[in-house]
């Protein structure tokens, strides 16, 4: 299996994250990348490819241009109004606001552009995050022209940030800028198993009203877990979507044995919709040990996981998402690729 990764994730690592009522270290860390390069070596994982330049067309057949360009000057917006540390929003255009005024000011664009304040931005969040995209991008053309299975190490991750906005640590939807770059590049039909403990918010509503691409997503009950505000199982897409978004929201504590249940009536769901190729959203913020998740998997049923993806037979592209076990990061997500080559 062929890995795409850059080093140019390094560029974003913010010092602060708001958490527990205090700016703490983010648990979306630049070691998370190491844990993993290093069990993928360990596993003789050999072809390791740089990502090629991001396709601005591609890109911004996810998200909007206003809201790229916002990304790429935020921080130069925030140094020019006079301000020293991390970039943060902290008003938001909420119930009762107006939602179609963009402010000129910095404090506002950011709070218009994000969707939670946990997410800093900083000197070089926009060149990583341009690589994570260029990451998932490359892994799609790789798929597109024939590849049967390939890894895309993005960071940062991507599912939570939508056509316009930011946040749960996420700046631009790389398994979104994936799947659409399948459809660009001629596929009918696309898939993408989202299995990250968090609902994949941006990529469902980036997709929502189509039926040329499924989402199908497993994680915790939004009415107790990030992003609490999308999620529902009553949420099945609209318009010429209606059917093509499947939530499995589960609840506190969920074991394998249940989470395994919820896993199989998604890739049931994948296989009646016919796609040619499958984006898999890869967190293992489900494990057990996970310090801002509450699912109760072990690293072995991370082997399991890959080996029921597989068994589809559909040309895949594994995009990595959370995983805040640093320890572990490494074993459980490779454990997933080896279960997929039946190793
Ligand atoms: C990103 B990805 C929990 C706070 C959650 C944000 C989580 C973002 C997860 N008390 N904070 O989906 O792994
Ligand atoms: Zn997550």
């Amino acid at each position: 299996m062929e890995i795409i990764l850059s080093k140019d994730h390094l560029a974003h690592f913010p010092k602060g994250e708001i958490y527990d009522g205090q700016l703490v270290r983010p648990f979306e860390c630049p070691e998370r990348w190491d844990h993993i390069v290093n069990s993928l070596n360990k596993n003789g994982f050999q072809t390791q490819t740089q990502p090629n330049a991001l396709d601005t067309k591609k890109l911004t057949a996810v998200h909007e241009e206003k809201y790229v360009n916002f990304l790429q000057d935020c921080w130069d917006e925030w140094i020019l109004a006079g301000y020293t540390g991390e970039a943060i929003p902290t008003i938001f255009p909420v119930r009762g606001f107006t939602q179609d005024q963009i402010p000129d000011d910095i404090d506002g664009k950011l709070g218009y552009y994000a969707l939670a304040a946990e997410t800093s931005i900083t000197e070089g969040t926009w060149k990583a995050a341009q690589a994570s995209a260029a990451i998932a991008q490359t892994g799609q053309e790789k798929i597109s022209n024939g590849a049967s299975e390939i890894f895309a190490l993005c960071r940062p991750p991507g599912h939570h940030a939508s056509t316009n906005q930011f946040g749960g640590y996420c700046f631009l939807n790389n398994a979104a800028v994936a799947a659409q770059g399948m459809i660009i590049d001629g596929a009918s039909k696309v898939a993408i198993l989202d299995i990250d403990f968090h609902h994949g918010n941006g990529t469902q509503s980036i997709f929502y009203d189509r039926n040329d691409v499924l989402f199908v997503s497993l994680h915790g009950n939004p009415k107790d877990a990030f992003p609490y505000f999308l999620g529902y199982a009553n949420e099945t897409g609209s318009g010429n979507g209606d059917g093509a978004n499947l939530n499995l929201p589960l609840d506190r504590g969920t074991e394998f044995n249940v989470w395994v249940e919820a896993l199989k009536t998604g890739l049931k769901k994948i296989r009646s919709h016919q796609p040619e190729a499958l984006v898999v959203s890869l967190g293992v913020d489900t494990f057990m040990n996970d310090p801002i998740s509450f699912f109760r998997l072990t690293s072995e049923d991370y082997l399991t996981i890959g080996r029921l993806i597989s068994d589809l037979n559909i040309p895949t592209l594994y995009v990595m998402e959370g995983g805040y076990a640093v320890e572990e990061i490494g074993v459980n997500t490779v454990n997933v690729l080896l279960g997929h080559l039946n190793r």
